[in-house]
């Protein structure tokens, strides 16, 4: 039963170093895996571990069945699994099956010239006036077609230029990458988180698009045809589905909810659950990621209810979640972290894990790890990040300009290394870390947090409340006061129990009217995090504060 789970996300290359070459490693999870136990979390997901040249961290998979050295070694990983499984965690590991890198050996042979080889990718020539075979953008900006050797002919790529995109038409492609996620499987992982899998089924007739560059309707081109669901299918039956304990969850890129339900309805067999992530655009000045308007809030709510609704109403799985490590951090970014840090964490995770679908933890998120704010543009690593400076200066913006939305929305915001102490880098590395380590870190550290801080408890007491209340888990959900401007309210049901979830999303106080349904019953104020303890015809709430009440049948 995957309902009750709550899953971790582990940057690898950010998490824990332990032979001080500045990248966290395998053995460095190992060490971190009764602290992952004792915030009671089932599983660790890993992005991705495997041999890259690390253009984008490891989603340029250059051998899909090896361990990077940077990491560790296969042993590791096996005593990862089996250490773990000793907690009662299992490992999900991340597939990147959309795309290679350039340096995988398939590549490389095609561009030696093997005709099998060169099957395995999307090469085009040029259109007849000399223009690229179609206008599409890549997902990082820049053309989405780059020369293929000297051959005449361009290799499509939606990420990076060194992230090539698979051809899944041709069968020995599918072959290949069910190999590999069953090789995964024979070493005991328990579940798989996979790449942007809703962009594989790109029509063999590229055409350009029309709505200009990034357009819905050029994402329309490639993103949830109708095949992407046949191949996910048959991926199903070839692999994972043999195994009813095994969790799977793809990370559908723009998509939409009538296909969010295809994709997770069990009755499909495609996946157990899916990342949507239109709520975490609300920031978002006309759908242009690197801009840095205020947040929308009533559009946060209608789309994580619409979602919510449409899911529950279509038998679909939500994975639920704010933080990951394409995302800044959500306390920096929905809330106040100078002045409410615990009010605001505490709050936001809420949210998430009283919803229907399964939470995820990103890492550093239960101890409320912020946003590090470099003003240097040398201090990000990310490709998309530089891309987009430049590309922002070329638009004409200034430097100062650039910077203040990169502090906002850069993904390194949430990859600088886990602040374990006090001590010099934070105590994630003896050696220079490859990222930096955010400044707060003397104030924002697990062994504090442990001591005396009151954040990582809360998430304990989230993940708790799952396990003790099926209602949590189970329950259908509704949401309320959709048009209230500063409180998101929801409830959840099952068997005549009734669960009401209150957000405060701003500073100062904020009062909320309660519906007739859930008043003058028995209930108990299950956790909060402020001094509310009554539900009555109307709730105030102060700054940033959240509580849940249970009310009985
Ligand atoms: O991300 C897919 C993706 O398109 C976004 O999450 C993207 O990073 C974001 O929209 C940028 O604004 C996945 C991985 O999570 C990401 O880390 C990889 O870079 C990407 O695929 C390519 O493999």
């Amino acid at each position: 039963m995957h309902q009750d789970k709550v899953i971790y996300q582990i940057y690898p290359k950010s998490f824990k170093d332990t032979d001080g070459n500045g990248f966290g490693d395998l053995p460095g999870i190992i060490s971190k895996l009764d602290y992952l136990k004792q915030l009671g979390i089932d599983i660790a997901w890993l992005s991705p571990i495997y041999p890259s040249p690390q253009y984008d961290n490891g989603y340029d998979v250059a051998d899909y069945t090896a361990i990077n050295p940077l990491f560790g070694t296969m042993e590791d990983f096996d005593t990862l699994v089996k250490e773990a499984k000793d907690r009662g965690i299992g490992i999900m590991l991340d597939m990147v099956l959309n795309h290679c890198s350039t340096e995988h050996e398939w590549f490389q042979k095609a561009l030696a010239g093997d005709k099998y080889y060169q099957d395995f990718f999307y090469l085009r020539p040029a259109k007849d006036d000399g223009s690229l075979p179609t206008n599409w953008e890549s997902k990082f900006g820049g053309p989405a077609w780059e020369p293929f050797g000297d051959a005449d002919l361009y290799y499509l790529h939606l990420f990076d230029v060194h992230q090539a995109d698979l051809n899944w038409h041709n069968p020995n492609v599918r072959r290949e990458l069910f190999d590999v996620v069953r090789f995964w499987m024979d070493k005991g992982v328990q579940g798989f988180r996979l790449d942007v899998l809703n962009v594989i089924g790109k029509s063999e007739d590229f055409v350009d698009s029309t709505g200009g560059p990034s357009s819905s309707q050029e994402k329309g081109l490639y993103t949830d045809t109708p095949i992407v669901h046949e191949w996910i299918h048959e991926l199903n039956k070839a692999t994972f589905g043999d195994d009813p304990n095994l969790i799977t969850v793809g990370e559908m890129s723009s998509t939409n909810v009538p296909n969010g339900i295809k994709y997770t309805n069990p009755d499909r067999e495609e996946l157990t659950m899916i990342f949507s992530f239109h709520h975490l655009k609300v920031d978002y000045e006309n759908g242009e990621k690197w801009s840095n308007p205020e947040f929308d809030f009533l559009e946060l709510k209608e789309i994580l209810n619409e979602w919510q609704e449409g899911m529950s109403d279509g038998g679909g799985w939500n994975a639920v979640f704010y933080n990951n490590h394409d995302q800044p951090r959500a306390n920096s970014r929905f809330g106040d972290v100078e002045n409410f840090p615990y009010e605001t964490a505490t709050m936001l995770a809420q949210t998430i894990h009283f919803m229907r679908g399964t939470p995820y933890v990103y890492q550093g998120e239960e101890i409320g790890m912020t946003n590090p704010m470099f003003d240097d543009i040398e201090d990000y690593a990310d490709i998309e990040t530089t891309n987009n400076y430049a590309i922002m200066l070329e638009n004409g913006k200034t430097h100062e300009e650039a910077m203040e939305i990169i502090k906002a929305k850069s993904r390194d915001n949430g990859r600088t290394p886990v602040q374990w102490s006090d001590e010099p880098q934070a105590g994630f590395t003896t050696g220079e870390p490859w990222l930096k380590v955010a400044e707060n870190y003397p104030e924002i550290n697990v062994e504090k947090e442990l001591k005396d801080g009151k954040i990582f408890n809360y998430y304990r007491d989230l993940i708790q409340l799952r396990k003790d209340h099926p209602i949590v888990s189970q329950g259908s959900y509704h949401g309320f006061a959709l048009d209230h401007p500063a409180i998101m309210a929801y409830s959840r049901h099952l068997d005549g129990q009734d669960l009401v979830v209150l957000a405060h999303y701003y500073p100062g106080e904020a009062t909320i009217d309660i519906p007739e349904e859930f008043l003058g019953r028995n209930y108990q104020r299950l956790i909060g995090n402020g001094d509310c303890e009554e539900l009555s015809n109307q709730v105030t709430l102060k700054d940033y504060e959240t509580v849940a009440f249970l009310i009985e049948a």
